[in-house]
Order: structure tokens, then sequence, then C-alpha cells
């Protein structure tokens, strides 16, 4: 049999997918969810509290202890660990570990006597760590923008953004310049899972590696000169960059107590986004893939490597080879979690009710800016109504509210993936909000596409699974795709609503230029946006 292993470390949950790669099936899936399960590490949705909205931490030993809960999990439901012939996973973007010098004996001598997360907290040289939605570092940003300007655009595939790696390294490196000098390695979550299960340090691998601003998309090096600037001796600190199809390593003997079988290949993990690609069978061009996670991403791989002049969306690499185009909305679920809250309804109440509304709404949208937003850029959140007075005083009913937070997010995606210059006929919808009947034919008609749900929701953890197959087992991903990724489901565009969202999006284009003050054209990163509620 060829059973393969795929997880996917995420904000909230860590999860499992086990497949068996000839029969094209999920043969066991398992999660923890980081809030419900390991409630001792108090972040409810992810993150640590903080009095600063712009600042968001979590505990990195609560990703460890949720890797022996759900080995726990898989033993106990009899998962055939024994037999997994590798290994591989995804990890959050952009959120980074910092460990000392002691991180590599400690893995090297992991008791199974005793939990990771007590053996690994002497190996932190720094408690927390940032993830991708913290936004404090403009100031680090403005400064990488002065020095590098354009060529940080050019080289890293982003300018310089307060959730990528290298402005939250600079920043650790100036308010707490001991600790950064005690630190080793920084890993980014992919990479320091990947080193815990291998039991050493593992590389990046280029796809998460593109998130940091320190890696150059060019030589697929990491950039001496930036990484320089950013913080003394990074270079040293850095794992490897490597192509995704990388072996880390072999499984360490820490695991068996588990029944996996020593030395089971671990290939590099990768980012959520480049491992969900992969898990919808879209590292081809010309499909684009929208992912409703905590975050809404949208993305595709690329014909050639091109960057957004808006400075919103990102380069990153492709696991299957070449680059992948990425967007990414703060303003995900958490947001539509909010309305729903709102209108107290449960999510099959809040898909009826959004079918109830008519088509455009009746001119009624939002900014749904619940929390700090990266498409835009805005760091003081607030959400604006913009419509009827009804709407805009909110005693609006609920249907109204809830189809205004779906046609506005669609429309948001429709107006921040122009740059890439593609009119994709296709796209592959993906994550705990592709199953909301009501938002996958709103997007259809707003881009007037045909919006493919796959049959397996997870796709990061799918696709981390998947890579496995292919590095380990030396399965192709056309093989692999003809299995896993098709599509039993798809909404059709509706071409009588076409000039409805089209009048829709730029109505929306002009209310997010009036309430940010940026052309949706210019570049928006480094900039300080209010929002007035
Ligand atoms: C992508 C991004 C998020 C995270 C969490 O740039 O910040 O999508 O990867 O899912």
């Amino acid at each position: 049999m060829s059973i393969y292993l795929g997880l996917d470390s995420s904000t909230q949950s860590l999860k499992a997918e086990i497949i068996d790669a000839e029969a094209g099936k999920v043969i066991c899936s398992e999660y923890v969810n980081f809030g419900k399960d390991l409630p001792e590490y108090n972040c409810p949705n992810g993150f640590l509290e903080n009095p600063d909205p712009l600042v968001k931490h979590a505990d990195p030993l609560m990703w460890v202890a949720a890797l022996d809960l759900l080995f726990t999990r898989l033993q106990q439901q009899q998962a055939p660990l024994a037999e997994i012939k590798g290994i591989s996973g995804s990890g959050q973007q952009h959120g980074s570990v910092y460990l000392n010098g002691d991180f590599e004996k400690i893995l090297a001598a992991l008791s199974p006597e005793q939990n990771l997360a007590e053996q690994l907290a002497p190996a932190l040289s720094r408690k927390s760590s940032p993830i991708w939605m913290d936004r404090a570092t403009s100031a680090e940003c403005a400064e990488l923008q002065r020095q590098f300007g354009h060529r940080m655009q050019q080289d890293t595939g982003s300018p310089a953004i307060e959730r990528f790696t290298g402005p939250q390294i600079r920043k650790f490196a100036k308010d707490e310049p001991e600790n950064y000098n005690q630190t080793a390695k920084i890993h980014l979550v992919s990479s320091f899972m990947a080193s815990i299960l291998c039991g050493k340090n593992a590389p990046i691998d280029f796809g998460d590696g593109a998130g940091m601003n320190l890696l150059n998309l060019k030589t697929l090096k990491w950039d001496q000169k930036i990484t320089e600037f950013t913080a003394p001796g990074l270079l040293k600190k850095l794992p490897p960059a490597m192509s995704s199809n990388s072996i880390a390593g072999g499984l360490n003997s820490y695991f068996t107590r588990y029944g996996f079988k020593l030395g089971t290949p671990v290939a590099v993990w990768s980012g959520d986004n480049p491992c969900s690609l992969i898990g919808v069978g879209a590292s081809e061009p010309g499909v684009a893939v929208i992912s409703l996670g905590t975050s809404d991403t949208f993305f595709a791989a690329m014909r050639s490597f091109k960057t957004d002049p808006a400075g919103c969306g990102h380069v990153f690499g492709n696991p299957a080879g070449g680059f992948m185009s990425l967007i990414c909305f703060t303003n995900g679920s958490l947001a539509r979690e909010e309305i729903k809250e709102e209108c107290s309804v449960s999510w099959d109440g809040f898909d009826h009710l959004a079918e109830t509304a008519p088509t455009g709404n009746n001119g009624n949208l939002m900014l749904p800016y619940f929390t700090a937003e990266s498409t835009p850029l805005v760091l003081k959140p607030g959400v604006k109504y913009h419509g009827s007075k009804e709407f805009c005083s909110r005693h609006c009913n609920s249907p109204a509210k809830i189809r205004a937070i779906l046609e506005s997010q669609a429309l948001t995606m429709k107006l921040h993936s122009r740059w890439i210059g593609e009119d994709f006929k296709r796209i592959r919808i993906t994550g705990g909000a592709s199953e909301c009947s009501s938002f996958r034919q709103i997007l259809a008609d707003v881009f007037q596409a045909e919006i493919e749900k796959i049959a397996i929701p997870d796709s990061a953890g799918l696709g981390a699974a998947l890579r496995a197959a292919n590095a380990t087992g030396r399965m192709s991903f056309k093989k692999l795709y003809e299995k896993f990724t098709a599509a039993p489901e798809s909404a059709k565009p509706n071409p009588d609503n076409a000039a409805v969202y089209a009048a829709a999006l730029q109505a929306y284009a002009d209310l997010e230029t009036a309430v940010t003050g940026v052309p949706v054209d210019i570049l928006c990163t480094a900039e300080n946006l209010t929002i007035d509620e």
C-alpha cells in the first residue's frame, strides 16, 4: 500500500490527512483545535490576547503540544501509522519561531517518557511567535523600503510587508537584542514542525520562504544584502532554502511511541497556500484558487514572474516548480463569523438568508475591516457600511447584512486580483466557507467563472499528503490529481448578473478609495490608513 501523511498546522488547528495514494482515497483524518483542546495555552482563536490590536502572537509550544495530541488521537483510532511511507506538512505562512543553540541537542535526545512541549520549552529564545495576523512592523517595513526601494519587490516578490518574517525579525532584533543574540535558528512554522519530526533543523522551501522578504526569487538563495540589513548575523540563523520536493530527513525515534516507523522519510514542509495549490490540483497555470479559511486567499500558478503594481499581491514559490501569485484578505472567516453572530443564525441559516436578498443587494456594501486588513493595508480596523440609510444605520434585516459581507468579500477579491492579468474561467474553491452555496454562486457571478468545489475541504492537509507522495514516493502530481482532485460540484456563472456586478465592482472600488484615501491601483503598503466607523 502507498500510504502517506499530510499535516496541516494552521492558525486555529492541527489536522492530519492520511491517504492511500494508489487507491486515491483519504483513509483517515483527525484534528486538534487549539482553542478547544488546548485551552491552557490561552489562544482561543489561535493567538494570544494582546492590548495592542496590531500584535498577534501565538505560543509555539501549543503547536508542539498539538502534535502529541494529534498522534495520540490517530493511534486511538488505529490509523495505520506503521505503514506510512512518507510525511510532509503545511504551515500557516510567515509566522516565526526563535530557537537557541540547544534546539538540535534537545531534538536529538528527545525522551519518549516526557511530552514534546516540556522538552522543547528550554530551546526557545523567544517565548512567543508572531503570526501572519501581526501588523506591528510598519516602522521596520518603512526602513526596509527606504533602504531597498523597488528592488525589494522585484527580487523577493513583495514590497516589505508587515506580517512577513523579515520585518518581524528586524523588530525582534531591535526590541530584544539580547534574546536575538541568544537565537541560533529562526524557523517558519512549517520548517519548525518539520524539524521536530526529523530531529534536526529542517530546510525552508521556496513556497513558504518567499513569504519572508528575504529570499531572492531570481537566485532562489537568501538575499545577502537584505538579510544583512534586516538583522545582524541573520544569514547564519536561517535554515537553508530548498525546493519543495527535498527530503528534510527521517522520522525521529521519539515518534515510534505512536507506532510510526523509525526513519520514515519527511519531505520539507511548505506554507498553507502553496500546499493548497497542490491540494486542489491547480499547480499548472490557467485555473485560479479561492481558499476560504481564517484568511481568504486568491492564488494561481503563474505563467511567468510578475509583481503587483499596487504592492498588495505577492509572488511565492509553486511547490510543483515556478511561481504562484497570492493575495491575502485577513478579514475572511472571522468577519463572516461576526456577521453570523450579529444575525444570530446557524451557518445553514446564514447560507439560506444570503439567497433571499437580491443580486447586487440593492447597492448595499460594506468594507469588512473587523480586524486590521492586509489587502488593502488598513492598520486601524473599522467596518464601513455603504448604501441605504437603513443599511448604514445597521437597522437593516439579516439577509441584507449577510449578502453585503459575501458580495463585498467577492468584490474585493475580484478587484485586487486584476494585476495577475488573467481572465480566469475556472476557479477552484476550498476551505470551510466553500460549503456555503450562496457564496459559491456570488463568486461565480462576480468573476463570471465556473466555481468548482473539490471533494476534500482540507486542501492544505491533502496538498501536504500529495507532496509527501510526490517527494518521497516519486508519484507524479498529474497522476495524484487524477486520483484526488476531481471537482464533483460546480456553480456556473449567470451572464444576466454580469452587469450588476460590474457596477458593484466600480462602486466598491470607489468606496475603498474614498475611505482609505488610496486609489486602488496605487502602492498600498506602509501607509497608515484610518477607517472611521
Ligand atoms: C498568506 C497569509 C495567510 C496565512 C494563513 O500570505 O498570510 O493566508 O498563510 O493562512
